[in-house]
């Protein structure tokens, strides 16, 4: 694979870069390395699997790739999790992201996953922290973490630290590129700014779009019906996509198109798979989608209606997220573990 396709394999499906001409001088130097963290708290989801497929995309484009597990981070981020979940949260964390990157269509064996108490409680570590905190403005700090860590009238300390070990996580783990949401790009903005005062380098950002929740505006933690969780049944699946907000013709906010352009095509194209809409022959017969700019243009022109497009949608996405689901299913003890309170015995 050339340069170039490695570059468009890296960036295809991204919002953004940071930047694209320190990416291309990363590939053409030598082999770059990348890390994704996620703090372990609430159940993972659809919109979790959508920032972890482009994990395949790394590691077919010759990108060595570490999962963090950020486990304290799950709890300085205002308790999100408790101190003694963070072990059993860790370890369904790491199953479920084994699950996803196999069902992206690449080998959980080839990623590195390493949990952040491994190595955030070093000497070295510890101390550039400090030296860290002593030169950092609070009001900077809270700026860039305003997007991630929860906000409150009277917030923890807990959450001015968490930027700040995200920022030593870059250099601990050596990585090139800071991979994520792009609801991290605030700290990751700070991380390129102050890193390389902290024996660091800045590190390259790449940022994948977040989706809309089913309802229409952000996809919440809290509303069941906003998202697809990876342990949906695909009965609950057809029935969160059925009622979606998907209005006919409307591509913004439209969870369901989302779903498909960043989530079903990608995985369907590494599966060699086409998108079937299933429809009675009285309305046209069957559609078959070989890309997602099809599928959104037949959208818009109103040739293909939502009520068409809805339950085939859900059956799609039954499909790419079978594997995760399966692997879970076997899993009730690491769930009951990790959320007592939903999973647990009574
Ligand atoms: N901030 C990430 C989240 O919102 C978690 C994370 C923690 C990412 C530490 C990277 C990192 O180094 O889940």
């Amino acid at each position: 694979m050339d340069t170039a396709e490695r570059l468009d394999l890296v960036t295809r499906h991204t919002t953004e870069v940071v930047t694209e001409d320190e990416l291309r001088t990363l590939f053409e130097d030598g082999d770059p390395s990348a890390y994704i963290g996620y703090a372990p708290t609430g159940e993972m989801h659809i919109g979790h699997f959508t920032t972890m497929r482009k994990l395949a995309d790394f590691l077919r484009a010759g990108v060595d790739v570490t999962v963090l597990i950020a486990d304290l981070h799950a709890h300085l981020d205002d308790n999100k999790s408790p101190f003694d979940l963070l072990d059993a949260r860790s370890a369904y964390y790491e199953t479920a992201i084994e699950g996803m990157i196999e069902a992206a269509g690449a080998d959980p064996e080839d990623v590195t996953f390493v949990r952040g108490t491994d190595f955030q409680l070093d000497e070295e570590y510890t101390l550039e922290m400090y030296r860290m905190a002593a030169e950092t403005t609070i009001s900077r700090t809270q700026r860039a973490a305003s997007e991630v860590v929860r906000e409150s009238e009277s917030p923890n300390l807990g959450g001015l630290i968490y930027p700040l070990m995200q920022t030593l996580d870059v250099k601990a783990l050596d990585a090139d590129i800071a991979y994520g949401g792009v609801d991290q790009r605030g700290i990751y903005m700070l991380s390129r700014e102050i890193l390389p005062d902290h024996g660091g380098e800045s590190p390259i950002c790449l940022f994948a779009p977040l989706l809309s929740g089913l309802s229409g505006g952000k996809m919440s933690a809290s509303d069941e019906a906003s998202k697809v969780n990876l342990t949906d049944s695909p009965d609950e699946v057809d029935e969160k996509i059925n009622q979606a907000y998907c209005p006919a013709g409307e591509v913004e906010e439209n969870g369901v198109l989302e779903y498909l352009e960043h989530l079903v095509f990608p995985v369907l194209d590494v599966r060699g798979d086409s998108f079937v809409v299933e429809r009675p022959e009285e309305y046209g017969g069957d559609l078959t989608y070989e890309s997602y700019d099809e599928v959104e243009s037949d959208f818009v022109s109103g040739e293909l209606h939502p009520a068409d497009l809805k339950p085939s949608a859900a059956s799609a996405i039954s499909d790419v997220i079978d594997p995760v689901r399966e692997r879970l299913s076997d899993e009730d003890e690491l769930l009951a573990e990790a959320y007592p309170e939903k999973y647990g015995a009574e």
